[in-house]
């Protein structure tokens, strides 16, 4: 089977296509990604005899087309994926994440390839603080952000391309994704990062939002689960039951890198902020037998800790032109 994976230098696509080649040592890999800021070759530097990778732009159909063409399958992970920058500078989150969606969809089209859709739930907007309910495939989209706008807008081209013109297509939406190769501007590597520099964590307005945590390689099994398994044309939500307010978090990363729980700083709040994302996730489970491996939260927030110690080499070029951004956001 040859894949193509977009987006395989970014963090959950590193590790799919480091799972991909342990699960399925007979699959031909090929990597599509603009290497960006996020991108890194360096996540694939084990793999890299084992994977064809090419440097090219999504939203580029010379690129797209031939790569797709030759292809059985293309698990779609590119994107521009951070929310505090979707508000600084919306622009290429429309291009890649609209219009590189398109490209995709018109040659998967074109040359009768299956598509997997990797997405989010910030989809479906948020849920209120004290609110039992979670996000279903029934929940109507509602996004809130730049990001979760143009993530939004990429699964329903998604939908229509199935509708209208018979793609053969899956959407997931999962919750978020902790783990190895995360890039340190998002909350957890950030932390972590910090306290490594001897820095207290920053907290996000009172730091009482809730995330719905999920470990990046479960994630990533439940790829594998709806490729194999899903149903044409369906929307699977990817959840392992992991709410918790940042708070929670911050108190976890402290008490597990040795310092005292209350050595955190508030922080301006984002603006927007959603308040809490949480996933029912029993139609994957019941349609896919998809259960996720990782579900003490703490001993893999310990292995992420031990990681980013363990890879200094990877992070620390980073570490100061992130933080300096965050700074002249007050944040
Ligand atoms: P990331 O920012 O770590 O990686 C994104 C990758 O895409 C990078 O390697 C980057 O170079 C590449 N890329 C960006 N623009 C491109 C373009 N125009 N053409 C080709 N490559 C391009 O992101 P991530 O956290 O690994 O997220 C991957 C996917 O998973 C995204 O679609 C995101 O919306 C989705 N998702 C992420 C989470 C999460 O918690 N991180 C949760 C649910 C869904
Ligand atoms: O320093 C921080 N302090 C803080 O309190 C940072 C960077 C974040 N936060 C808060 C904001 C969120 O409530 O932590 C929470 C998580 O923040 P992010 O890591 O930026 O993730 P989020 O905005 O929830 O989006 C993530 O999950 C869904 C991914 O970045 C998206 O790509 C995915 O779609």
């Amino acid at each position: 089977m040859k894949i193509l994976v977009t987006g395989g230098a970014g963090f959950i696509g590193a590790n799919f296509v480091r799972q991909t080649l342990e699960m399925r040592p007979a699959a031909a890999v090929t990597v599509l990604d603009k290497l960006t800021y996020a991108g890194n070759l360096t996540s694939l530097a084990d793999v890299a005899d084992r994977i064809d990778f090419v440097t090219g732009d999504v939203a580029d159909r010379d690129v797209v087309d031939p790569l797709v063409a030759e292809s059985d399958l293309v698990v779609h992970f590119a994107a521009e994926s951070h929310n505090d920058n979707s508000l600084e500078d919306p622009t290429p989150f429309v291009q890649t994440n609209l219009v590189g969606v398109f490209q995709l969809l018109e040659a998967v089209r074109r040359h009768k390839v299956r598509y997997h859709h990797i997405s989010t739930d910030e989809v479906f907007g948020d849920l209120a603080l004290d609110d039992p309910a979670r996000f279903t495939p029934a929940t109507p989209y509602n996004p809130s952000s730049p990001y979760s706008a143009t993530k939004a807008g990429s699964d329903l081209l998604v939908r229509a391309w199935v509708r209208s013109f018979g793609v053969a297509a899956t959407i997931s939406n999962c919750s978020n994704n902790y783990g190895p190769y995360q890039h340190i501007e998002k909350f957890i590597p950030r932390q972590i990062t910090n306290l490594i520099d001897g820095i207290r964590p920053k907290l996000y307005g009172a730091g009482r939002n809730v995330r719905d945590w999920i470990h990046v390689c479960d994630h990533n099994r439940a790829v594998w689960a709806v490729i194999e398994a899903g149903r044409i044309g369906e929307t699977y939500l990817i959840g392992a039951d992991g709410e918790l307010s940042n708070k929670q978090v911050v108190e976890m990363i402290l008490e597990e890198m040795g310092w005292d729980p209350h050595d955190f700083d508030l922080v301006a709040d984002r603006p927007g902020h959603d308040l809490r994302y949480g996933i029912d996730a029993a139609k994957l489970r019941e349609e896919t037998g998809w259960t996720p491996v990782f579900s003490d939260f703490r001993s893999g927030l310990a292995d992420a800790i031990a990681w980013y110690r363990a890879h200094e080499d990877w992070w620390r070029p980073q570490k100061q032109a992130v933080e300096a951004r965050y700074a002249s956001h007050g944040q």
